[in-house]
């Protein structure tokens, strides 16, 4: 353990993961580490988990609210979830038992661009934060840690929180040091700086984290692996799709719209995402970069391949399996892979200048190509909102990628009107599913809503589209965006009522 902990005050506050979920009390804002379910702390939320239950076992009301990176995984949001824990969640959340607790009321959830929570944070939205909970795989003898698979807010959690308890993660390689740039010349306007970035490669800031020693706690030893959920097996959907975006890029560059290595690639969260970067691992692009919040199982392939020279973003969201990849080659990783803040990795200044190429997954998109990617039925959060925001409003490209259909062919993914919208038509400039691509580059909505209906509905649900949108003609109020608001959310109200959007 001396090799993990060289700093003699880290050494001297290590105890067990009770004792230190002793520190934290009801209502407390607890602050921790963790981004799409990498690096985040978990033995320390599993015993407050347990304190939970029993405080509730004896009739004592006892919760926290909870601020992170974005996703975690089934020890930190799971088991808080579990206990009836929390009382109020931001920014993202991907855990399944936490997303009931949203939907059911008992949890209030801030669903928050993930490049804005830093500032948020300081600017005091959130309130004073009591404990940070900081994952990393180890101290140096001057007291910076080595932070884990993830950089998501934590340098801003250590420089606010009151108390600071950190997380030994011994299964985490040590080799893994040298992988993070923690950009350190933050300020609040007026005096914010430029990030001087110019190339996804560069390093700007810090390999290490210094923190504020009189604010230290806890140290807590654990050994567990981040629990990401495995991608599926990309299914003909997912390849349909990844062909489509692989034969518009390549389209692009012959048109010479785009450099023949592309421009830095930033890829969302889901498995078409995953299935879009696989395509572009076995494609004729070379020397690609990305500038992503995480690195998914598809873009490592591409930098083992060597496809992709470099990766930069905020975390791994791996499959155990690549997970364990990182974990065996991570001296080779740590050269090609570069994790920064969010707050870097999401910064929207950079994303507009560096022309990033963003990819996204989504829930559903209207005639008119405004997308929803968070709520279901507009009201039932699946996840959140994520980077989507931060990357598909200022990117040089915005793709937006779905399968036509869901639930079987009972839900279209395209419909009258979203009854939510993430992303207004501004920010949505190609949506593409299986069925093939609606290039909406500098359409006006009417000309947008014949793209979608005729490439990229489902043949199913194309004529009851098209239906809408003559009557919407007919009936609507302006021209200009028509709509027949009598009619525009009956589909959802349908699926609703009888379990089918189908008439
Ligand atoms: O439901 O779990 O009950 O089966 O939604 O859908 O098909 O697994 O989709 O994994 O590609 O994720 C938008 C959620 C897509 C993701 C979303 C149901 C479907 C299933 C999940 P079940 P799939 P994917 C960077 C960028 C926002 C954040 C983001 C996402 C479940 O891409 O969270 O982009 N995006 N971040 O059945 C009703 C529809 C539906 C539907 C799918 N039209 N109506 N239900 N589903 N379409 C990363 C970060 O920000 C961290």
């Amino acid at each position: 353990m001396k090799d993990r902990i060289q700093n003699k005050d880290f050494a001297a506050r290590v105890m067990s993961a009770e004792d230190a979920a002793r520190l934290i009390h009801h209502n407390d804002l607890v602050v921790t580490s963790g981004f799409t379910g990498a690096g985040y702390p978990k033995a320390v939320p599993e015993a407050l988990a347990r304190r939970m239950t029993a405080a509730h076992g004896a009739g004592e009301v006892f919760s926290i609210r909870l601020l992170t990176g974005a996703s975690t995984g089934p020890q930190l949001d799971g088991a808080l979830a579990q206990a009836n824990g929390v009382a109020f969640r931001a920014p993202y959340n991907g855990d399944s038992a936490m997303r009931a607790r949203i939907n059911d009321g008992s949890t209030l959830y801030l669903d928050t661009h993930l490049g804005q929570v830093a500032q948020k944070a300081r600017q005091g939205q959130y309130g004073q934060p009591n404990v940070a909970i900081i994952e990393a795989i180890a101290v140096t003898a001057e007291g910076h840690l080595i932070l884990s698979s993830s950089v998501g807010n934590s340098p801003t959690w250590v420089q606010s929180a009151d108390k600071i308890i950190v997380e030994i993660n011994t299964w985490q390689n040590p080799e893994l040091a040298g992988i993070h740039d923690i950009w350190s010349d933050v300020h609040m306007p007026p005096e914010t700086r430029i990030i001087p970035l110019r190339h996804p490669a560069d390093r700007i800031g810090a390999t290490t984290l210094p923190i504020n020693r009189d604010c230290l706690a806890a140290v807590v030893i654990t050994d567990e692996p981040d629990r990401n959920a495995p991608f599926a097996q990309p299914d003909e959907t997912a390849r349909q799709i990844a062909g489509h975006v692989l034969d518009f890029l390549q389209y692009e560059v012959k048109k010479g719209r785009l450099p023949a290595s592309l421009l830095p690639l930033q890829s969302g969260v889901g498995n078409i995402a995953n299935a879009v970067l696989e395509g572009l691992n076995n494609s004729q692009f070379e020397n690609l970069t990305g500038f992503s919040e995480v690195i998914q199982d598809g873009m490592l392939s591409m930098l083992e391949s060597g496809r992709m020279s470099v990766a930069a973003a905020s975390s791994f969201s791996l499959s155990p399996e690549a997970a364990q990849r990182i974990n065996d080659n991570a001296a080779f990783f740590r050269e090609k892979i570069i994790l920064r803040q969010q707050e870097v990795s999401n910064s929207p200044e950079l994303i507009r200048r560096l022309g990033i190429i963003a990819m996204n997954g989504m829930i559903e998109a209207d005639i008119y190509g405004a997308v929803n990617s968070t709520c279901i039925m507009g009201s039932k959060i699946q996840n959140g909102i994520g980077g989507s925001g931060d990357f598909a409003r200022n990117a040089f490209l915005s793709i937006f990628v779905s399968p036509s259909t869901a639930k079987n062919g009972k839900i279209s993914a395209f419909v009258p009107m979203v009854p939510h919208t993430d992303h207004i038509m501004q920010d949505v400039q190609v949506i593409v599913s299986e069925q093939g691509i609606a290039d909406l580059r500098g359409l006006a909505p009417v000309e947008r809503a014949r793209a979608v209906i005729n490439h990229c509905a489902h043949p199913d649900y194309r004529p009851l589209l098209q239906d809408y949108f003559d009557q919407a003609r007919q009936h609507a109020f302006g021209q200009h965006i028509p709509h027949h608001l009598p009619t525009a959310l009956a589909w959802h109200q349908r699926y609703m009522e009888t379990g089918s959007m189908a008439v």
